[in-house]
């Protein structure tokens, strides 16, 4: 977004500099009813959201700041490393008290391992809020000088700024470069599970940073009204770290280390963050950066600071060839109402159908320009077909112009993962393989096809499964013969920007169905994943032929030798083979659907596909699942009814399509939502009756969404979990367009449209695009294999809108390592691809309506 004139106590402004030069630091911090400490322009939150015992640090708990609409510090706690990485030991916390009496929150804060408690006090003080830690027992003896109180700094909002360590002046590195010191790994306070985030090269050390500053007042950002923080340290240094030295995505870390020997009080800060007098967040307007279909309804939804005024009206302008602006539409910023922190007013401009450029103007903001046109949707889905896709492609040499994404992976895969494990990215084996082969012998034939799952570069197979349905439904719905991409399988070879007279789309359904054949072929059923032995391999950024050595594991060489064909290093990736009956369902779902995309591409592998998939089938019938996933039938059941609706529309054997009519009422019964598109897809497969029998649900689903207009100002389903929402935005829309074509007097089109403005720009926080390089104005900065670069691969779709609670939506545009925003993975981009054709689809057909 753009701004036109400096708005009194808006970002950055000289005005609120000069105000501010004269006035007092900020009021007192008042603990609200939400559970958090606030004042206009600051909020301290203390452990508001927990620390995810699933994937560790996520940087979004602790003790954490909101300064100016930005949360720019977390992690505050006591922890075990001046610089804690993701995997690093958290401390649980066990209990939160507040008090509101004196503006206070109590933490109890406890390391199992170590049977370490603390007590942590946030309280308001003047304009800031005192820290104070405190000890029942002196210090366990293996946590001194390892224990310390730390409180972590974003690093993007700390870039190009200075600060001032007891009066001596620094610049916050723009790139970590100071010093490192090796310790022996005896003094190293082990990782989570054993893991290690570190390749120490078998020489047993471990890296630990060196204070870039140490002081016992240290301000950050004293250029900056809406950075400045002060920190004084009663008792005890203060030390300033650069946690990127470790990890790309560290923050600056401040902490003071606790004493030995001592109870009571041992770390005490006086934290001062400074605050712009009558500070008003500056207003959002939500938009779709790609523009509007003419036939559409166009609705901007703008989120005010609850300090705010709202004005009466916002204006639509055209932008003229000529370069100027001509008033359009002037019409009502109708108020909405309140959601989580922020109050919305709406501005409808559906009346605007002609053709052109424009921008909507509210208060002093104007937006980035969109157009509005019947063209806009024809081609948003084209970056991430043509360029986001190919990039994910495992097992091949991708290159795009001048620059190769990568070379070729994993030609040493794979082993069979050892028994009883639990993984660091949420795989596990059970107590046996379930396989013919022993742990770690090699399983052949899986070095082909795939995709890296996401910002990690593991085989995920549900993913895949979900991925080759979703492209099976684009390409018999959409009949997408798009060719902009050169495929050479036999020579593992990928070129963007070069047609290869192959579709696109199909070429990807081969790949995805190659390694699926692949596992059954090899493994006899469909595996959890192909995933990384190490963590440390794991966390790779890069290039993906860089994180094994591409030789295959061989035990008779030493560690890091080589023989030219095999290596000692053990670094294949595993194989994770527990019997998972919805998994397989899914594949077969997906090899089933793939079979008739392929039939005419690629005869021998549909056929192939097709077999392999009535197989399974069999098989899963007759094996009873194991006894703990009997617990949630619903979920196993779903599985079964995509894949017996995908072989019956394949084989039209009618077995298929009887289990299907036995267990879908049943599945909408007991999760509508869950089924409703699966019960959708089927209509125009299944007798007449079926569609009428259907309709009693569509009804119940109709009421159930209709909610969502009460539930926010956008009318969609907004996830929070930890994870932000937009694959469920993504799947309640698939679902609308599927009732939409069945049912189009009880489901609008507009309950499909509204998904893609919400992705397009239409949301909370910000009104970027939330597909790279869709839209005038989008994500850049994203959670994929090159986000070290602060980069994107275009067409990649991020999750979105993470809630942090308690009223908190986020997504950072100049942070890329926070996965639960911007992480983009296969099945959303594959999802995401169907639904903007579907939206196309409706406007081409029936947008003259
Ligand atoms: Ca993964
Ligand atoms: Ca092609
Ligand atoms: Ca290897």
């Amino acid at each position: 977004m753009q701004r036109i004139h400096a708005r009194l106590g808006g970002i950055g402004t000289l005005l609120s500099l000069v105000l501010l030069s004269g006035t007092a630091l900020c009021q007192k911090l008042q603990l609200n009813d939400l559970g958090y400490l606030e004042t206009r322009g600051l909020n301290v939150l203390a452990f508001s959201n927990q620390y995810n015992g699933f994937f560790f640090d996520e940087k979004t708990s602790g003790i954490e700041l909101i300064h100016h609409g930005v949360r720019t510090a977390t992690g505050g706690a006591v922890r075990l490393q001046p610089t804690p990485e993701q995997w690093d030991k958290i401390p649980v916390m066990t209990e939160r008290t507040l008090d509101k009496k004196n503006n206070s929150i109590e933490l109890k804060l406890r390391y199992e391992d170590y049977a370490f408690d603390s007590r942590v006090t946030v309280t308001a003080k003047d304009d800031g809020v005192m820290i104070r830690v405190s000890l029942d027992t002196p210090l366990p003896e293996r946590l001194v000088g390892v224990a310390g109180f730390n409180l972590e700094f974003l690093p993007s909002a700390y870039f190009e700024k200075t600060f001032l360590a007891d009066g001596r002046p620094g610049i916050f590195p723009l790139y970590p470069s100071s010093s490192v010191n090796v310790r022996p790994n005896a003094d190293k306070i082990p990782q989570f599970n054993g893991y290690s985030t570190f390749d120490d090269r078998g020489r047993s050390e471990f890296r630990v940073p060196t204070p870039l500053a140490t002081c016992t007042t240290l301000v950050l950002a004293p250029e900056d009204p809406e950075r400045y923080v002060r920190i004084r340290s009663v008792n005890g240094d203060l030390m300033l770290y650069d946690g990127r030295l470790l990890a790309q995505n560290g923050w600056f870390v401040v902490r003071s280390v606790l004493p030995a020997n001592k109870t009571g009080t041992v770390a005490e800060w006086y934290i001062e963050p400074k605050t712009v007098p009558n500070w008003t967040r500056a207003p959002v307007i939500g938009f779709s950066q790609a523009g509007y279909h003419p036939s559409q309804s166009k609705i901007a939804v703008i989120e005010l600071d609850k300090n705010d005024t709202p004005r009466p009206t916002a204006t639509l302008y055209r932008v003229t060839p000529e370069g100027t602006l001509v008033e359009k539409l002037t019409g009502a910023a109708e108020p909405w109402g309140r959601f989580l922190r922020y109050e919305y007013v709406r501005f409808d401009f559906s009346s605007v159908k002609d053709s052109g450029v424009y921008v909507i103007q509210y208060d002093e903001q104007r937006t980035d320009a969109f157009p509005i046109g019947a063209q806009v949707y024809s081609d948003v889905w084209h970056p991430t077909l043509d360029v986001w896709f190919p990039v994910q492609m495992d097992h091949m040499f991708v290159r795009e112009a001048y620059r190769v994404w990568h070379g070729t992976p994993f030609l040493d895969d794979a082993l069979q993962a050892p028994v009883n494990i639990r993984h660091f990215d949420g795989y596990w084996m059970d107590s046996t393989t379930h396989t013919k082969y022993k742990p770690l012998e090699r399983i052949p034939g899986l070095d082909v096809g795939g995709w890296f799952d996401a910002g990690d570069f593991d085989i995920e197979t549900w993913h895949h499964c979900t991925t080759i349905l979703s492209f099976v439904d684009s390409w018999e719905h959409f009949n997408l013969k798009r060719d902009e991409t050169f495929v050479d399988q036999k020579t593992r070879f990928v070129e963007i920007h070069r047609p290869d007279g192959k579709p696109d789309l199909l070429e990807q359904i081969e790949h995805g169905t190659l390694q699926l054949v692949a596992q059954f072929k090899n493994v006899g059923f469909a595996v959890r994943g192909i995933n990384f032995p190490h963590l440390y391999a794991y966390h790779h950024l890069g290039d993906a032929a860089t994180i094994t050595d591409n030789l295959p594991y061989n035990p008779a060489l030493q560690p890091y030798e080589r023989d030219g064909r095999t290596s000692g290093t053990l670094d294949d990736r595993w194989v994770f083979t527990p019997k998972i009956p919805s998994l397989n369902y899914s594949a077969i779902a997906a090899l089933a659907a793939a079979s008739r995309a392929l039939r005419e591409y690629d005869t021998q592998l549909a056929a192939e596909a097709l077999s392999t998939a009535q197989v399974a089938w069999e098989k899963e019938r007759k094996e009873p699942p194991p006894v703990r996933l009997r617990m949630m039938p619903w979920f196993l059941n779903s599985a079964e009814c995509v894949a017996a609706l995908q072989l019956f529309v394949t084989t039209k054997d009618e077995r298929y399509s009887r289990r299907f009519a036995e267990l879908i009422w049943r599945q909408l019964d007991s999760a509508l939502v869950w089924n409703i598109a699966t019960a959708a897809q089927a209509v125009q497969y299944m007798p007449p009756d079926y569609r009428s029998k259907l309709e009693r649900y569509v009804l119940k689903y109709r009421d159930e969404i209709g909610k969502l207009n009460q539930d926010n100002p956008y009318g969609v389903p907004i996830g929070t979990r930890g994870w932000a929402g937009n694959h469920e935005l993504i799947g309640w829309a698939t679902a609308n367009y599927y009732l939409h074509k069945s049912y189009p007097t009880l489901i609008g089109r507009e309950l499909v449209f509204k998904a893609l403005d919400f992705l397009f720009g239409c949301h909370p926080y910000s009104n970027i695009s939330f597909v790279s390089g869709v839209g005038t104005n989008s994500k850049m900065r994203t959670y994929g294999n090159n986000r070290a670069d602060f980069s994107f691969i275009a067409g990649g779709v991020v999750p979105g809108v993470l809630l942090l609670k308690p009223d908190f939506p986020e997504n950072k545009e100049d942070w890329p390592f926070l996965w639960g925003e911007n992480e983009c993975v296969i099945d959303i981009c594959a999802e995401y691809i169907f639904l903007a054709n579907a939206v196309n689809e409706l406007l081409t057909s029936e947008g003259k309506r």
